[in-house]
């Protein structure tokens, strides 16, 4: 979806269009490598188009600094000239967050690439925004650590991304939200101010906690070039078991039993609905793990310190709820590569959703007795309006997935392609029935351009005007990824 896909966003004629003296400034102190302008046109285009090739911008200019001063400087020049400047982690943020929408100037992170520190008393780790996460991960294995957060798009995106975006993940359920587990953050403002608090100890009470605003504001309101995170210390043992139920009450009965029996090694319950795991398999081409079809699959880890404890209590816990009939067929991993195959099928669902097309895509938080019924619903209007079915019918499949353990689902609309009647039969049907059960329109994936204008469904009058008031303060200009929530 380009700009021009949505004719209410107007290009806002008070940013200055970048010129050639812009590009020679920059070229006054950044490296060859560290600008790429519109003669490279297809590396370009990565950078202005999002992992769902969903979302596209019109950039004819990345930047992509190699250090926070350097950063400092662009910014502190950016908002003299009025130029409008787009933050970009590793593109993954699913709502169209991270590119341009028209001719922002991309500042890419990726340069910013390098672990600063890790102290392994206390577990904390620190390192510049761009760091893949899976780099921060396996440094943090190799010195008998992980990071607190583990994601699908590991490979792709980056610490200051997910830490910009509020991601949630995988092991929320037993390491919390980032909220709590960033320590510390360095963020160049748009002014070119560097505020940072990157060497906070675990404690502080010293006033306002501010490094807080920046976490989820997705870019909004400065750029985050430095992170100092929680690492929470590495488990010896690991174990998962796939699980299938026919009904979404039963999974809420199944995650009181694992909270109650596996208590401390529970580190993550996901579920997946039938039309996941159907999507999976066609994409994967290789057979489910477990032998018949049910109406959901959830997915268990234990992660701890003593494989036998572990497993002897997800053992009973297994062979109980299928003695009590709360499940209705499971299969512990024998080994790690079993273990890791069972997760390779939760984490592959969004890209098989992703393959026939095109994808709806909606990430909420509702209370659990109701996390599913959004699904129900979407699925039942979808079908009353026959649009679901073989082609040339638009939707291949309406799914829903997500972690049981943080009350958040994945909408997933798998389709042949997008059309303006199948968007007005979502929207604002999914927001509105969010609102109704005072749920979030966002649990992890942010608000982007995506939900630009929606925020009401969620948030009050007063939380908005605060939201524009915090924005204003800290970008007055703002040049800083305009055109989306704020
Ligand atoms: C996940 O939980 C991620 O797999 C991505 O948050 C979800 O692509 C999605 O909708
Ligand atoms: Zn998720």
């Amino acid at each position: 979806l380009t700009a021009e896909a949505y004719p209410k966003v107007k290009r806002n004629p008070s940013f200055k269009v970048p010129t050639k003296d812009d590009v020679q400034y920059f070229r006054s102190f950044l490296d060859f490598d560290e600008i790429l302008e519109s003669s490279n046109s297809e590396e370009l285009a990565s950078f202005n188009q999002d992992w769902m090739k969903k979302y596209r911008g019109q950039s004819n200019l990345v930047l992509l600094p190699k250090s926070t001063d350097k950063i400092a400087k662009i910014m502190k020049y950016c908002n003299d000239n009025k130029l409008a400047v787009v933050p970009q982690g590793g593109n993954t943020d699913l709502v169209g967050a991270s590119v341009p929408v028209f001719d922002e100037i991309i500042l890419s992170l990726k340069n910013m690439n390098k672990i600063r520190d890790f102290d392994p008393v206390s577990g904390t780790f620190k390192c510049d925004a761009g760091v893949v996460m899976r780099d921060a991960h396996q440094f943090l294995r190799e010195n008998n650590h992980i990071f607190p957060l583990d994601l699908p798009s590991r490979n792709n995106c980056q610490v200051g991304g997910v830490v910009s975006t509020n991601a949630g993940g995988l092991n929320f359920v037993r390491y919390g939200s980032l909220h709590g587990t960033v320590l510390g953050l360095e963020v160049v403002l748009p002014n070119g101010e560097i505020i940072s608090n990157i060497n906070a100890l675990r404690k502080d009470n010293t006033g306002y906690d501010l490094k807080q605003l920046f976490i989820g504001a997705e870019g909004t309101i400065g750029v985050i070039t430095g992170v100092s995170i929680q690492a929470a210390a590495r488990p010896k043992a690991l174990n998962a078991v796939l699980i299938g139920i026919d009904s979404f009450e039963t999974v809420q009965k199944l995650f009181i039993k694992a909270k109650n029996e596996l208590s401390e090694v529970l580190s993550a319950f996901e579920f997946m609905d039938r039309g996941s795991i159907e999507c999976t398999i066609e994409y994967m081409g290789k057979p489910f793990p477990l032998v018949n079809s049910h109406g959901f699959y959830v997915l268990i880890e234990t992660s701890g310190s003593n494989k036998r404890h572990d497993d002897e209590k997800l053992e009973a816990f297994l062979s109980s709820a299928l003695e009590t009939k709360l499940i209705a067929e499971g299969k512990m991993a024998k080994d790690l590569d079993e273990y890791n195959l069972f997760w390779t099928w939760r984490k592959s669902v969004p890209t098989a959703c992703n393959s026939y097309g095109g994808m709806y895509k909606y990430d909420m938080s509702l209370q659990l007795k109701d996390l599913y019924s959004v699904s129900e619903a979407v699925t039942k209007r979808l079908n009353d309006a026959s649009m679901i079915g073989d082609a040339p019918k638009p939707v291949v499949k309406s799914v829903g997935y997500g972690h049981v353990g943080d009350g958040n689902i994945h909408l997933n609309i798998a389709v042949r392609h997008f059309t303006k009647e199948l968007e007005d039969l979502l929207e604002p049907f999914v927001y509105e029935y969010i609102a109704l059960k005072k749920g979030s329109i966002s649990a992890e994936h942010g608000v982007g351009f995506h939900k630009k204008g929606h925020l009401h469904y969620s948030r009050s009058e007063i939380e908005l005007r605060f939201m524009k008031d915090i924005k204003n303060h800290y970008d007055p200009n703002g040049i800083l990824n305009p055109y989306k929530y704020v």
